[in-house]
């Protein structure tokens, strides 16, 4: 649910309807996910080490990126993204720094680890409130070098928008399958206040297919048609991105409550696989 240019309010709507109603649950009789798979971690970062997140893994986008969001993202600021207590901690606040009203970030791993199949495992407490909108999510990194998305293809591993806070979605957009031609593909589970506790978000990504899960309960699965890149664009590595946006397209469509700053979205691990 990125990028939201060009989208109404109007249209939006329709697609939240279609986003719930269009894909069944599946697999539901297998709680536990792909158990049988054995998977070897190739990188990791538990966030062990006080301080701004570890450069040789993280980057940052910086400013006003998207979706016409409230945020200012900032780079190489503690406000905003530290590791402290042995967690990531994406700030957002509403601290006017530097003339920006409301400031966060958005880590990203963009030149520095790409992934291509695999798991893709993350620990986190999430932010809530009205306007929040954090997220766990990969772009193929076509994108940056001028293929247009969602061509690139986009995998989001987890949304929350504060507005629905015990909803979490899992999406993939490609250039056939995308919201803004109404054909985007994804669900949606609904886990308890999943800003209360820490939740295991995770994506198993295979040649074949990827599955969504929530604390080892898959909710969705999106297979590869063999039918080329407009369809399945996940053939190319991507890279993944922990953001905490407020406002925007989506986050935004109930307003922004001011009250809510400063909001803290918690990220204990990533834990990244290859299957063995
Ligand atoms: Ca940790």
């Amino acid at each position: 649910m990125k990028y939201l240019f060009f989208i109404s309010a109007l249209f939006l709507t329709l697609v939240a309807f279609s986003e719930s109603n269009e894909i069944e649950r599946n697999d539901r009789d297998n709680p536990n996910g792909n158990q049988q798979i054995k998977w070897e971690l190739i990188w990791e970062d538990n966030f062990d080490t006080d301080g701004l997140p570890n450069e040789s893994i993280w980057d940052y986008e910086e400013g006003y990126v998207r979706n016409n969001e409230a945020q200012y993202y900032t780079r190489n600021r503690l406000e905003n993204a530290r590791v402290e207590n042995g967690n990531l901690v994406v700030e957002a606040r509403n601290d006017n720094w530097d003339g920006k009203e409301i400031t966060s970030a958005s880590l990203i791993t963009k030149g520095k680890k790409h992934i291509l199949f695999g798991k893709i495992e993350v620990r986190a407490k999430l932010p809530t409130g009205k306007g929040a909108w954090p997220a766990i999510w990969m772009l193929g990194t076509s994108f940056k070098n001028g293929t247009r998305w969602p061509d690139c293809g986009e995998i989001d591993i987890m949304e929350n928008v504060g507005f629905d806070p015990d909803k979490i979605h899992g999406n993939i957009h490609t250039k056939s399958y995308n919201h803004v031609i109404g054909t985007n593909k994804g669900n949606s589970i609904i886990v308890e206040k999943p800003y209360a506790d820490f939740h295991v978000y995770t994506i198993e990504w295979f040649e074949t297919r990827i599955d969504f899960f929530v604390d080892g309960e898959k909710y969705f699965s999106f297979a590869n048609e063999n039918t080329g890149k407009t369809t399945w664009p996940f053939d190319d590595p991507h890279y993944l991105i922990i953001n905490l946006a407020i406002g925007g397209g989506w986050g935004g469509q109930q307003g922004i409550d001011d009250s809510i700053f400063p909001q803290k979205y918690y990220i204990d691990y990533v834990k990244v696989y290859k299957q063995k």
